[in-house]
């Protein structure tokens, strides 16, 4: 049996049914006692960005042999629970890669070019009285990258493509690139207008934006974050917005989702996304059937197509 930790792709979902004996973990009522009754059976979890394996969950599923995550970021997985259990574990990655580094840039031009209050502005009938207020240009502005993996790399391409010097905070300087690298966070923030969080979300990059980064930032810098709220301490950022100690910001994730900081509803600075990141048609299928090709490949005693442990 597979046990399906939450709503993510009703394709995958579909296509889990079909193969296996399916359990839809949100429609338990009693946790605790399904876990009791079924957990002899399941021999495989799929989460995602949402709901994974936490250790409770690992400990009480003793026939488990793998965690695919329906993503790419691995934060709701106990990994290291997982390594000393001997239980598999895979991700998404590559197949996403392009959709979030093309979101990452799509934040950057509508903060800057205020595009969703210029939507908004047509909309309510105000052209007619007047023209639209001047915005900031994008091109040409230096980019910042916390992270530079897959996503960062990929933001960075596009960025160049703008003309934008491209800067970048990695633990330690990436060998194969001709960004400039920063060895501290703060002094990426200090040397750029823009910012983008575009790393993993663990126990070290937890609000690696924190007060510090947003004030070396200033009050003309841009945030952009495409990899998860935590990495940005939400309180600070909320007020740096609302002081105007920070330029703007564009945001697809949040520390407390599906919550959102009501107080940036009046931000025009500001554009929110719900985590659509990797929403598109076309990636969700990808990342849903590299989830199946992971399963299958699992039980066929196959090399794991994107393993993690
Ligand atoms: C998804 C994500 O939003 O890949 C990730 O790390 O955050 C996402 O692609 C999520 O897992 C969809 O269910």
């Amino acid at each position: 049996g597979v046990l399906m930790a939450c709503p993510m792709s009703s394709y995958l979902e579909q296509e889990l049914d079909k193969r296996f004996k399916l359990f839809r973990f949100w429609n338990v009522p009693q946790k605790n006692g399904f876990l009791i009754q079924h957990a002899d059976s399941i021999r495989a979890v799929v989460g995602n960005a949402f709901a994974g394996a936490d250790a409770e969950l690992i400990n009480s599923l003793p026939k488990l042999e793998i965690v695919s995550s329906f993503s790419v970021g691995l934060d709701k997985i106990d990994l290291n629970k997982c390594k000393e259990k001997g239980i598999r574990v895979t991700n998404t990655p590559d197949v996403l890669t392009e959709d979030v580094a093309d979101l990452a840039i799509g934040l950057m031009l509508a903060v800057l070019r205020r595009i969703c209050e210029c939507d908004r502005y047509v909309r309510k009938g105000l052209w007619k009285s007047g023209d639209f207020k001047l915005t900031s240009k994008f091109s040409g502005k230096s980019v910042g990258i916390i992270g530079l993996g897959r996503i960062g790399l990929a933001i960075a391409k596009r960025a160049e493509a703008f003309g934008c010097p491209i800067s970048y905070y990695t633990r330690s300087e990436k060998p194969n690139t001709n960004y400039k690298y920063y060895p501290t966070v703060v002094e990426l923030a200090s040397n750029c207008q823009i910012l983008v969080v575009a790393c993993a979300l663990t126990p070290e990059t937890r609000h690696i934006v924190n007060r510090e980064v947003m004030e070396a930032l200033g009050s003309n810098g841009i945030l952009i974050n495409i990899g998860r709220g935590p990495h940005v301490d939400e309180k600070e950022l909320v007020s740096a917005l609302l002081e105007g100690r920070l330029g703007g910001a564009g945001l697809d994730v949040f520390e407390n989702e599906p919550e959102v900081p009501e107080q940036l509803f009046g931000l025009e600075n500001v554009v929110l996304l719900p985590h659509v990141g990797s929403g598109t048609e076309e990636t969700r299928k990808a990342m849903a059937d590299l989830v199946l090709g992971n399963l299958e490949a699992h039980f066929l005693n196959k090399p794991l197509l994107t393993p993690v442990v």
